[in-house]
């Protein structure tokens, strides 16, 4: 209620705002209250979640915002239920991460019928984005074009075929799609540069074991593997030593996320790029929660820094990896 009545009156904004302000809260909830965001987050199936997770957490209690926090391990149902717990519970506003694109209409109605605004990090819906106030993360088909010109670059003085597996995210998931999309437009510029298949290991180690052991029986001309996160990676790594092969010479292997793992196997030689995905949004999470509810205004599209390694990078930053 508070905080309509700083939007809505323009004129006793200011004073209120002020009021606020002199007040000395650090949160913005206008009367002075401590903000409670509700976080919904995707699971804990890779480092790079673990650590994004971290940093959500460690960010709340540095910004003074109270966290309610649920892990959905990689279940929509369990994300939508609880948004409408949040929604129950009268939070001063939702975060989460989508597991998947799509089916997300009807919660996020519910909680915009709320009055409660939504911030999206880490991944995108196919919502109307009146339905959510801003989306903060990275931008995945531009991951996925570094990934496939590091490729190009690497082949463009070479005229024999490149055979290429890839290891996709979870399907219907936000950075699956875009990475793929990005990778094979970039690699679309060299005919020598093929996919002979693409499967999903879903972003888990495990599964990026396995199903790159049925690759490695069903196609005995692998040249490279590219895998949407390092955890699929680093599993496929172990498929390929057990099949008595050498990664990141026998197989070329490249990734997305540079996690303290994969940062490793890169320096160890056995991966031969990374594309960066920072999984540390915390701090702008907070600081976007802080302003909405002081009814500030955010950009709809946060857009996350991030770089690329080799193998002589990867052996530079390591030591001071804060992930
Ligand atoms: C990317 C994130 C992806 C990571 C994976 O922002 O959604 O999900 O690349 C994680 O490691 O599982």
């Amino acid at each position: 209620m508070f905080r309509r009545l700083i939007t809505l009156t323009a004129g006793v904004s200011l004073a209120l705002t002020a009021l606020t302000a002199c007040g000395g809260s650090d949160s913005g909830s206008g009367s002075g209250d401590t903000i409670t965001l509700g976080f919904s987050q995707v699971g804990a199936e890779s480092g790079w979640r673990t650590a994004n997770t971290k940093s959500i957490q460690d960010s709340a209690k540095k910004a003074g915002i109270e966290l309610k926090f649920s892990d959905a391990q990689q279940k929509q149902e369990n994300q939508i239920a609880a948004i409408r717990s949040f929604i129950k519970q009268k939070v001063d506003v939702i975060g989460f991460s989508p597991v998947v694109v799509t089916g997300w209409d009807a919660v996020l109605k519910e909680a915009k019928a709320a009055n409660i605004p939504v911030v999206l990090t880490d991944r995108a819906v196919d919502s109307d984005p009146s339905l959510y106030v801003t989306f903060l993360g990275s931008d995945f088909v531009e991951e996925g074009r570094k990934a496939g010109q590091w490729l190009v670059d690497r082949h463009k003085d070479g005229s024999d075929p490149v055979n290429i597996v890839q290891l996709e995210g979870t399907v219907g998931s936000a950075p699956a799609i875009d990475r793929k999309k990005g990778f094979e437009e970039a690699i679309g510029t060299n005919p020598n540069l093929k996919v002979i298949a693409s499967q999903s290991g879903d972003f888990t180690r495990a599964k990026g074991k396995e199903v790159m052991q049925a690759l490695l029986k069903a196609h005995k001309d692998i040249d490279v593997l590219f895998a949407h996160n390092d955890d699929m990676g680093l599993g496929a790594m172990q498929a390929i030593e057990e099949a008595g092969l050498k990664p990141g010479e026998d197989i070329e292997i490249v990734t997305i996320d540079a996690v303290k793992d994969g940062m490793q196997a890169l320096a160890d030689g056995k991966f031969n790029f990374i594309v960066e995905c920072s999984p540390l949004l915390g701090d702008q999470l907070m600081d976007v929660a802080k302003k909405i509810d002081a009814g500030g205004s955010v950009d709809k599209r946060i857009v996350t820094v991030e770089t690329v390694f080799d193998q002589a990078a990867a052996k530079e930053a390591l030591p001071t990896r804060q992930y």
